[in-house]
């Protein structure tokens, strides 16, 4: 599928509105891909009345770059006023929140744009989907939109871009030579680097200081053929406390945590676990790890995430089982 494809779309279902949605506590990466999306729509569609809708909050470094960029979100989309919806930077629907049951009811064709392993069960409700794994960040995807119609984003846009890029991309850690050649036209169409980077620094708050501190000081520490697996517990802040657990020395981090029935699981690992093992966070652990949860999980190779319900101590355990089971089948 191609981006032309959409705007096929647009014109066979004479569409004049068109809803961009963001997972809930949208990233940098969502809010500013869906932002040069909702540019470009405009650019070749002046009728066409594109919003960007989230639920409720987005998360803490988005909100530092809407003071930067000035991106409108609409916090309570109606799903149903629309003739499209497009998914961005979201590849599983539970990861809409409260919109999730909403967006399951209605007739809306739903088309998906993403950088994450699609589920199989978004892929199932999505007419149209523009996937693209390689991809570092799903600002690169839409970055392509503009280069392949020979349109350059505006001074916003391009900003909004860079904070995406450098956001999902770890300040360009993960980064391909794709994505430098990005950001150096983005830089030539005038994004200040230094000025856009300080939009992304954000003090790490008392909360989060004292979750990660608590998930390593509960971390339950196993080896399996020589791999350090941590595996903690804590009520919020799990992926920033697996990566602290990470930092402190594990191969791979899973912590968990409970809010009312709800189970959030968040998995880390290192590119040397990936590629030693073959294993696929997002693929190998969450999906089925979501599907035991009767809930859903999801993501990257070496960063992913689960939703389920039941119990914690459970939870960890059939995590520990999969993984155990891979590993071993390994030697
Ligand atoms: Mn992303």
């Amino acid at each position: 599928m191609k981006f032309n494809d959409i705007l096929s779309l647009t014109d066979e279902r004479k569409a004049t509105s068109a809803l961009i949605l963001c997972h809930s506590r949208a990233d940098p990466d969502a809010i500013g891909s869906a932002y040069a999306l909702q540019g470009l729509l405009k650019k070749l569609k002046p009728e066409l009345k594109v919003i960007i809708g989230t639920e409720k909050e987005i998360n803490r470094l988005s909100k530092n770059v809407i003071e930067y960029v000035p991106i409108s979100l609409d916090y309570d989309p109606e799903l149903d006023q629309t003739d499209i919806i497009i998914l961005i930077d979201t590849n599983t629907i539970q990861q809409l929140g409260n919109l999730s049951k909403k967006l399951a009811k209605i007739p809306v064709p739903i088309i998906v744009i993403d950088h994450h392993t699609i589920n199989p069960k978004t892929g199932k409700i999505a007419i149209m989907s523009i996937i693209d794994e390689s991809a570092p960040s799903t600002c690169e995807i839409v970055y392509g939109f503009y280069k392949k119609l020979k349109l350059k984003p505006d001074m916003n846009e391009s900003k909004a871009l860079f904070i995406g890029i450098a956001s999902d991309t770890r300040h360009f850690l993960l980064g391909k030579s794709s994505t430098f050649k990005i950001i150096s036209e983005l830089c030539e169409i005038g994004v200040n680097p230094q000025e856009a980077l300080t939009h992304l620094a954000i003090p790490m708050s008392f909360s989060e200081r004292i979750a990660r501190i608590k998930a390593c000081k509960r971390v339950r520490i196993i080896n399996i053929n020589k791999w350090i697996i941590g595996l903690s517990t804590v009520s919020s802040y799990q992926s920033s406390s697996a990566r602290a657990i990470m930092d402190l020395g594990a191969h791979l981090a899973i912590v968990a945590g409970k809010k009312g029935k709800k189970i959030e699981i968040s998995l880390r690992s290192t590119k040397e676990f990936n590629k030693k093992t073959g294993i696929h966070l997002g693929k190998d652990i969450a999906q089925p790890l979501g599907d035991y949860l009767s809930g859903i999980g999801g993501g990257h190779a070496s960063a992913a995430g689960v939703n389920g319900a039941g119990k914690i101590e459970d939870s960890l355990n059939e995590c520990l089982a999969i993984i155990r089971k891979i590993l071993t089948n390994l030697t």
